[in-house]
Order: C-alpha cells, then sequence, then structure tokens
C-alpha cells in the first residue's frame, strides 16, 4: 500500500524547500513498480528501526520499509479557483492523494516576500481552505448535472445520489471542510469517486524560523523547512546531533510520518525471512487475510492460517525456529486482527 501525502499551501510559503529536503534520500525504485518518474512525486522510505533490529537476525540481502509518496505543487493564491495563479491547473495532482498536507508560513525573513503582505498562518489557512471549498463546488456541480438527468428519468439510484450530492453541496457553501462535516458511511460511498479535496484529512505543517522548530504549537505541525533542507546534507550521526543542539527529539519527516500514519489510523506488520525482511502498511483492526492480501491477493483468497510472533520475540530468539522452540508461535485464523508489529508467516 503506497501511503501518498499532497503538500498545497500558498506560494513562497516554502513547500517545494521542504519537498525537496524530505524526498532528498531516494528510494530504490526498483523495488517499487508503481515508482513514477515525475519531478513533483518524490517516494522516501519510512524509517523503522526494527526492520534492522529484525535483520540483524536474518541478516537478508533485501530490506523493503513501506514508503510514502509526497506531491509538490504550484502555490494556490486567492481566486486559484477562478483561474488566478497556476495553482488551480496543479489541484488535479492532488485528487488522488491520501492526505493533505497544508504549509503555513510561519517564518519571519523579510527577504521572502509574502504574497498577502504579512504573517499571519490562520488567515492564510483560511484563504487555502476557501480554494479548496470552491474547487469542490465545482467538481460537485458538474458531477450533479450528470446525475440530474438520471435522475429526471426517474431512476432510483440516481436520485439517492443527488440529494446527497445537494446536501454536500449545500455544506460547500456554508464553508465547512467536508473531512470536519461529520458525514456518514453511506454518504461517503456516493461521493468516493469524484475525489474531493476536503474530505481529505488535512494537517497543517507551520513553516517555522529555525529557532523555533522546537516548540510546539496546538493542532499544528512545527517544522522548519531551513532546518529540514540542512538535515538532508548530514550524515545520520551529525543530524542527530544537529537535532539535540535545536532540542529536537525527531526530524520533521519523521514526526510527519507518523502522524499521517496516525491520522489514517495505518500500522505496521512484517514478513521476514532469510531471503527479505518486508515492512507492510495496514489500516488498523484489519484481519488476517486482509494482511495477507497486502501481500499478494492469493494470500487472501487462500488463506489458511496466520502464524504470528512479536518481533522483539523474533529478535530475542533468533528468528522464527528459536521463537518456535520457545512456543511463541502463535497460530492464528481468519479472525485475528493485525497488531501493530507482528511477524508473520502465511499458509496458504
Ligand atoms: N528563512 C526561511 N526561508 C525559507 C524557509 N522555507 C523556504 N524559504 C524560502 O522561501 C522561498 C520560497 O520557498 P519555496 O520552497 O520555493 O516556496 P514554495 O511554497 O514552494 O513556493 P511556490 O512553489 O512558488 O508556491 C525560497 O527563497 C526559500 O529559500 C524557511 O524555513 N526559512
Ligand atoms: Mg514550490
Amino acid at each position: 500500500m503506497k501511503l501518498s501525502i499532497g503538500i498545497v499551501g500558498l506560494p513562497n510559503v516554502g513547500k517545494s524547500t521542504l519537498f525537496t529536503a524530505l524526498t532528498k534520500k531516494k528510494v530504490d525504485v526498483s523495488n517499487y513498480p508503481f515508482a513514477t518518474i515525475d519531478p513533483n512525486i518524490g517516494i522516501v522510505e519510512v524509517p523503522d528501526d526494527r526492520l534492522s533490529q529484525l535483520n540483524s537476525v536474518y541478516k537478508a540481502p533485501k530490506v523493503v520499509p513501506t514508503v510514502i509518496e509526497f506531491v509538490d505543487i504550484a502555490g494556490l493564491v486567492r481566486g486559484a479557483h477562478k483561474g488566478e495563479g497556476l495553482g488551480n491547473k496543479f489541484l488535479s495532482h492532488i485528487r488522488e492523494v491520501d492526505v493533505i498536507c497544508q504549509v503555513v508560513r510561519g517564518f519571519s525573513d523579510a527577504d521572502v516576500t509574502h504574497v498577502s503582505g504579512k504573517v499571519d498562518p490562520q488567515s492564510d489557512i483560511e484563504t487555502i481552505n476557501t480554494e479548496l471549498i470552491f474547487a469542490d463546488l465545482a467538481t460537485v456541480s458538474s458531477r450533479m448535472k450528470d446525475i440530474e438527468s438520471k435522475a429526471k428519468s426517474g431512476d432510483k439510484e440516481s436520485l439517492k445520489s443527488l440529494s446527497v450530492f445537494k446536501k454536500i453541496q449545500k455544506l460547500l457553501d456554508q464553508g465547512e471542510m467536508l473531512s470536519q462535516a461529520g458525514l456518514s458511511r453511506d454518504e461517503l460511498l456516493v461521493i468516493y469517486d469524484v475525489h474531493l479535496l476536503t474530505i481529505k484529512p488535512m494537517m497543517y505543517i507551520l513553516n517555522v524560523d529555525e529557532q523555533e522548530a522546537g516548540q510546539p504549537v496546538a493542532d499544528r505541525l512545527v517544522i522548519s523547512a531551513k532546518v529540514e533542507s540542512e538535515l538532508s546534507e548530514l550524515s545520520s550521526t551529525e543530524a542527530v546531533e544537529y537535532l539535540r543542539t535545536l532540542n529536537l527529539e525527531s526530524s520533521g519527516l519523521d514526526r510527519l510520518i507518523a502522524a499521517a500514519y496516525d491520522q489514517l489510523g495505518l500500522i505496521t506488520f512484517f514478513t521476514a525471512g532469510p531471503t527479505e525482511v518486508h515492512a507492510w502498511a495496514i489500516e488498523r483492526d484489519s484481519t488476517a487475510p486482509q494482511a495477507g492480501g497486502k501481500i499478494h491477493s492469493d494470500f487472501e483468497e487462500r488463506f489458511i492460517r496466520a502464524e504470528v510472533i512479536r518481533w522483539q520475540e523474533v529478535v530475542e530468539f533468533g528468528g522464527e525456529s528459536g521463537a518456535r522452540e520457545k512456543g511463541k508461535i502463535r497460530i492464528e485464523g481468519k479472525e485475528y486482527i493485525v497488531q501493530d508489529g507482528d511477524v508473520i508467516y502465511f499458509r496458504i
């Protein structure tokens, strides 16, 4: 499963600086058949210390982390939905991302022009969210036109969809972000395939001056794009040292990924053996066959059982045979809910 994050914001707020820093360590794309070569798309590995610990046991030649995709788009300006600036064209690039990450300017540097003249995060957020709402309104009205003619002929399904779209249109008209509107599962299913923007989970990144990068702000991920850019040039030991001088425990990339996993309710399970140690992302509360399905559709369809060990026990007992001798392997069936950190051997 590829987790994808779209970066939006006003012009000149540091989106590309952050994107470049985050995606500097390019993944070995050969491991990922979907990797596109596009300057605005970067794929990075999700750092996970458990992989190297598992591989200290297996010494596999191939270690495959989960990955995250970032999509950088041109700055949006007020009126983008009416064709102002370049942004609106690029909105189509984020229709299919899982999370939208809005970068907001918090740094003071007078040499960098602010489009509206002063640093005002809340007002900037409102500008961007309004543009996203307008973009959704345009999408919704064009879809409603399509459905209306069918609804007129009395098609039940279309009548139902139309009433949902009317509600959505009203919410957007009132300036609501759909992700905050408490829509029901049925309503979400109706609008699923139009890929609305404001339905996506939104994370806000406040791009602050370097010396403020360690200070928390409620509901915001506080990052200094400049710091991230410097970090991306350092070795991992140097980076740890530099983070310490800034009073930071982890890099912005690590915090951003953790927040995105959290937003989307994702956990990680592993498959491990002498040829490959592999991390897989999956939605929380998934069953063992669903986990298998992430690897291969056969693993879901022909699932018999899963043999599950906690990753710490694989490490402690030197692999699955050691863990088996100690009775640490659990045999689990179709109903088993996969836990973060499970190492799973699928039997099909
Ligand atoms: N002082 C300071 N300058 C920054 C920071 N982040 C970005 N900048 C500067 O701001 C300017 C714009 O940065 P970009 O990353 O290109 O901004 P952007 O949001 O991608 O802009 P558009 O693509 O035009 O929408 C550049 O001159 C950066 O060096 C920061 O954290 N601190
Ligand atoms: Mg840019």
